[in-house]
């Protein structure tokens, strides 16, 4: 086992909490994920990149740095990768996903605050992070409320760049996306000291777009009845794509891909096929936050879909051709983030259709909608999406919880019910 503590030292980690932090992980990945019956064996790499969370990959980020390059922090999937790795810079996704770092947020920040932004802003303020302290800037966007005002707090600790997301789909919001976009480039440059050329941008959207085609295979390979793969392994290789190196991560992912199409074709699934199907809709779910997934599979149900931004919002939106010029490509580029139906715009009907076709195409016996405690889009949005299913004959339940393990009893209770109600 390599020993990572003067990386971690000069990250300016707090070594004991980092310490507690770590200890507390191989435990419960054990019991949630290794503890799965017929896993594809190509989750083994996964399974060593999760082994390896503030090893091997933040080695990998400060040697970057040391050669020269920049590391840079994001909390939204507005944010595009694409313009940062034609910087020359690496994106890592700092959204996160425990309790573990929430009290040191609350000593800051609101209590009634979303989980996943206390967790992420507890992150940097205790200094537990070794992917927020490597990064040399983060970039945040004007999303919800209580994130663009968490970041003008975050500010103080760390370097920060908002950028602006619009709140309507129209032309106008299009044309001031693009002139973020365009002010990005600028700050990238700035930054990092390479010019981002319609060259390097095509270069980037290369990979970035067939790491998006991998997570689609795998997306795809859902529909199939017996389902090849847990909703556990499906998640977590998305959250895994957050920060692991692309061309690798693509490659990997493939390999589960063709695998998993092995599987389909001779019939072998995780869960018998009459197991019930569940889409799961609505806030992120990031790293480490496996909670929902882990009780509806031990309940007997099989995740085959995730609509949100650790599942297909992330991937689904594809880039539209340009004509390489890069006036064009940014262009493309901002068309393809407006497509990301996330509950911050109004209206936001698109999500609605989203959640029908994926009901639809992935023969789903239920949807769950997921939503983080004090997140008001996403709590608004299930009103119009409860008719919009009920409509369609498709039964729904409603989860609002946290990241504590307090309510996974009451949680599961209501799954158990849901389900019963699903198989009757
Ligand atoms: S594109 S979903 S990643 S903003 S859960 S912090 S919305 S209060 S994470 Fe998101 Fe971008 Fe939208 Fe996706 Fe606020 Fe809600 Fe918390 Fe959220």
């Amino acid at each position: 086992m390599t020993d990572y503590r003067s990386m971690w030292t000069e990250l300016d980690l707090d070594l004991e909490k980092h310490d507690a932090l770590l200890q507390a992980l191989p435990g419960m990945y054990e019991n949630i994920f290794l503890s799965q019956d017929n896993r594809p064996q190509a989750m083994a790499y996964f399974d060593f990149v999760i082994g390896e969370i503030h090893g091997l990959r933040v080695r990998e980020l400060m040697d970057h740095k040391a050669s020269g390059g920049k590391v840079i922090g994001l909390f939204c999937v507005f944010v595009p990768e694409d313009l940062i790795l034609a910087a020359g810079a690496i994106p890592v996704g700092l959204c996160a996903g425990t309790q573990f770092s929430v009290p040191d947020a609350e000593e800051v920040l609101p209590r009634n605050t979303c989980a996943l932004i206390k967790s992420s802003f507890g992150f940097k303020f205790g200094r537990t992070c070794p992917y927020v302290q490597a990064s040399d800037f983060v970039i945040g966007e004007t999303t919800c409320d209580g994130k663009k005002k968490m970041y003008e707090i975050l500010a103080e600790y760390h370097p920060t760049y908002v950028m602006e997301v619009p709140q309507k789909k129209t032309r106008l919001g299009r044309e001031l996306f693009l002139d973020e976009l365009r002010g990005l480039r600028a700050k990238l440059q700035e930054e990092s000291g390479v010019t981002i050329t319609a060259e390097s941008l095509t270069e980037a959207t290369t990979l970035v777009e067939a790491k998006r085609r991998a997570l689609r295979r795998l997306h795809n390979a859902r529909k199939a009845r017996p389902a090849p793969i847990s909703g556990l392994d499906a998640l977590l290789v998305t959250q895994i794509a957050f920060y692991d190196d692309v061309v690798r991560f693509t490659e990997m992912m493939n390999a589960l891909c063709d695998e998993l199409e092995g599987r389909i074709a001779s019939g072998e699934g995780v869960a018998s096929a009459d197991a019930p199907r569940i889409l799961v809709s609505g806030s992120p779910m990031a790293i480490p936050n496996w909670k929902l997934h882990r009780i509806l599979e031990d309940s007997g149900a099989v995740v085959v879909g995730e609509e949100s931004c650790t599942g297909t919002r992330y991937f689904s939106p594809t880039l539209a051709e340009s004509d390489g010029s890069l006036d064009a490509q940014l262009a493309a580029i901002a068309d393809r983030q407006l497509e990301t139906h996330c509950a911050c715009f109004t209206p936001n009907d698109e999500r609605i259709d989203d959640i029908l076709t994926l009901a639809r195409g992935w023969a789903v016996d239920g949807v769950v909608h997921y939503n983080l405690q004090f997140c008001h889009t996403f709590a608004n949005e299930a009103v119009k999406m409860e008719k919009a299913l009920a409509r369609d004959d498709v039964p729904l339940l409603r989860i609002e919880t946290d990241y504590c393990d307090e309510d996974m009893g009451q949680i599961k209770n209501r799954v158990d019910a849901f389900l019963e109600m699903i198989r009757r």
